[in-house]
């Protein structure tokens, strides 16, 4: 199976995106995580996305916040999908990441999910895996069961208290 890389610009950005890494875990997906910067160290995230398809990687999640760069710069080094995180931070509240990582010049996409969206960053990038992978799509169909039933037990629940 193909690895799915999770990259993100700062060590702050662990808490939310290790969220990432749990799900990619409990599918059984093997990934790398690694801390590359797109101001701060340019070389390795350039590096890392030049070799990436050749390194066994199938898609690349990219998080990255404030003047969120990472999932760009990442996209325009490799043609592998390029999943974009865009992190909450103090002041803008993840607004100047999201519009960074989401407003790509047409030719050089980025599949962007919601700020501090790690999850479904990593449920997008096994999506992709799954297309070529039925064991995996599997997998998927039978989490959307299990979350669905789950809401339906919550549901029959809040009727009963509030229904009568
Ligand atoms: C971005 O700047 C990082 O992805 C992080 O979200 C933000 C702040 O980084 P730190 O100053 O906390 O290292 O590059």
């Amino acid at each position: 199976m193909k690895k799915v890389a999770i990259i993100m610009g700062s060590d702050s950005d662990l808490p939310v995106v290790s969220k990432a890494a749990d799900t990619l875990r409990q599918f059984g997906v093997p990934f790398e995580l690694h801390i590359f910067s797109a101001h701060r160290t340019p070389e390795e995230a350039r590096d890392f996305s030049v070799r990436a398809r050749e390194n066994g990687f199938g898609c690349i999640i990219a998080a990255a916040g404030m003047a969120a760069h990472l999932a760009g710069a990442i996209a325009a080094n490799t043609t592998l999908p390029v999943i974009g995180i865009p992190m909450k931070s103090k002041y803008l509240d993840g607004i100047d990441a999201l519009l960074s990582t989401v407003q790509m010049p047409s030719g050089i996409p980025v599949a962007t999910v919601a700020i501090d969206g790690a999850v479904n960053a990593a449920l997008l990038s096994i999506e992709i895996l799954a297309v070529s992978d039925d064991t995996l799509a599997e997998k998927l169909m039978a989490k959307r069961k299990a979350d669905t039933k789950a809401v339906l037990e919550k549901n029959a629940k809040a009727e009963a208290e509030f229904n009568s």
